[in-house]
C-alpha cells in the first residue's frame, strides 16, 4: 500500500512500477494486432511534448476549450457551487484549471491525479504559490488503475471531478461508459466537468493530428524512445513512420506507427518482428457530437445538466450530474 512521501508535500503516490510497463507493452506488442496504450505517452517529456502540440496553430481543442472555460467560468462556478471539492483526473499542468479554481466559491480542496510525477509536484508547488489558503492533495497514478482518493480537512459539500481535453476520447465506447461509471461513483451526489471534442470537417481533424512540424509525429514516436531508454528495447526511430487518419464509420481518429521495412526488434526477452507496412496501434481519439455523448453519458448514469460549446461547434464542455 503506498503511502503519503515524507516530505512537507504529502504526495499520494501509485506511480506505476517498470515492470508494469514492460509487461503492458509486451502484451500489446505480441498480439496479432500490435497497440501500444497511450496512457504512456505521458511521461515528463511526452507531457512536455504535448504541452508543445497545444500551442499549434493546427490543434484546436486545447485553445478552444480553454476559450470555453474563459467565457463560461463563472456559469460554471455558480453550478458547481461552495465547498466543492475538485478532482482532476490527468491534471497535467492544471492550466484550465487555474480558471476555475480562480471562479470557485471557497473549494474544499483540489485533489489532481496524474501519471507524470515531476510535473504533478512542480505543478503543485507552483499552485500553493498562487493558492496559498486552497488544501491540494496530489495523487501520482494511472488514473485507470485502483487507488486511493485523499480526503481534505475542509467539509466537502459536494465532488466535483474535472475530466477536461477530451481525454474520454482516447477510450473505446465499452472502456468509455465503464470509466464514466468508476467517475460516476467517484462524483455520487456531484458532478463531473468534461470536456468533449465534437464531430467536424474531417479536414480540420486531419490537420489537428498531422502539423506540419512534426511535433505530434514526435510525440507518437516518443512510446518507441522511451521503450528503448527505460526497457532497453533497440527500435529505429527512422524505420518507423507516423500515421494518424479520421476513420469515419468509426468516429475516431487513429494514431499508428507503420513500420517503414521489415524488421526485428529485442525488448526484453522477447523478439518482435515487424512486416513492411505493419501498424502498431498507439492512440484512439473519438470524436462525438452532443446527442452521442449524452447517451453515453445516460448509459453511464449520468444526467446532462449543461452544455457550453465554441461559436463553431468544434469543442464542448459539458456538465453532468448523477443523483
Ligand atoms: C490529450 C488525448 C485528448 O487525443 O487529441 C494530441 C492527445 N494525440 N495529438 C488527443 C493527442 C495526438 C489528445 N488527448
Amino acid at each position: 500500500m503506498p503511502k503519503p512521501s515524507e516530505s512537507s508535500l504529502r504526495l499520494y503516490d501509485f506511480e506505476p512500477q517498470q515492470k508494469t510497463f514492460l509487461g503492458e507493452v509486451l502484451q500489446g506488442l505480441q498480439d496479432a494486432r500490435k497497440e501500444l496504450p497511450s496512457k504512456y505517452f505521458y511521461d515528463d517529456i511526452g507531457s512536455q511534448l504535448f504541452e508543445q502540440i497545444c500551442e499549434l496553430d493546427e490543434y484546436y481543442p486545447t485553445r478552444t476549450e480553454l476559450a470555453i472555460m474563459q467565457e463560461r467560468v463563472g456559469e460554471i462556478a455558480t453550478l458547481l457551487g461552495p465547498n466543492c471539492l475538485l478532482i482532476e483526473y490527468g491534471s497535467g499542468s492544471s492550466t484550465k484549471t487555474r480558471l476555475l479554481l480562480d471562479a470557485l466559491h471557497d473549494p474544499a480542496g483540489y485533489v489532481p491525479i496524474d501519471i507524470a510525477k515531476e510535473q504533478l509536484l512542480r505543478t503543485v508547488a507552483a499552485l500553493a504559490e498562487t493558492y496559498p489558503c486552497l488544501e491540494v492533495l496530489p495523487v501520482c497514478a494511472d488514473y485507470t488503475s485502483d487507488f486511493a482518493l485523499p480526503v481534505p480537512s475542509k467539509p466537502v459539500r459536494r465532488r466535483v471531478v474535472y475530466f477536461p481535453g477530451s481525454t474520454i476520447g482516447n477510450f473505446d465506447r465499452e472502456p468509455a461508459q465503464h470509466f464514466l461509471r468508476q467517475l460516476a461513483r467517484v462524483c455520487q451526489g456531484g458532478g463531473l466537468l468534461i470536456g468533449v471534442d465534437l464531430k467536424k470537417d474531417f479536414n480540420i481533424l486531419h490537420r489537428a493530428y498531422n502539423d506540419s512540424q512534426g511535433v505530434t509525429a514526435q510525440f507518437n514516436k516518443h512510446l518507441l524512445v522511451r521503450m528503448n531508454e527505460e526497457l532497453g528495447a533497440d527500435f529505429e526511430l527512422k524505420h518507423f513512420g507516423h500515421y494518424a487518419f479520421y476513420n469515419p464509420t468509426q468516429g475516431r481518429v487513429e494514431m499508428h506507427l507503420v513500420s517503414l521495412r521489415n524488421q526485428v526488434v529485442h525488448l526484453g526477452e522477447a523478439e518482435i518482428a515487424f512486416k513492411l507496412g505493419e501498424s502498431v496501434w498507439t492512440e484512439s481519439s473519438y470524436k462525438y457530437t452532443l446527442a452521442e455523448f449524452a447517451q453515453l453519458a445516460a448509459s453511464a448514469g449520468f444526467t446532462v445538466e449543461q452544455v457550453w460549446t465554441d461559436a463553431r461547434q468544434l469543442f464542448s464542455v459539458q456538465y453532468l450530474t448523477v443523483g
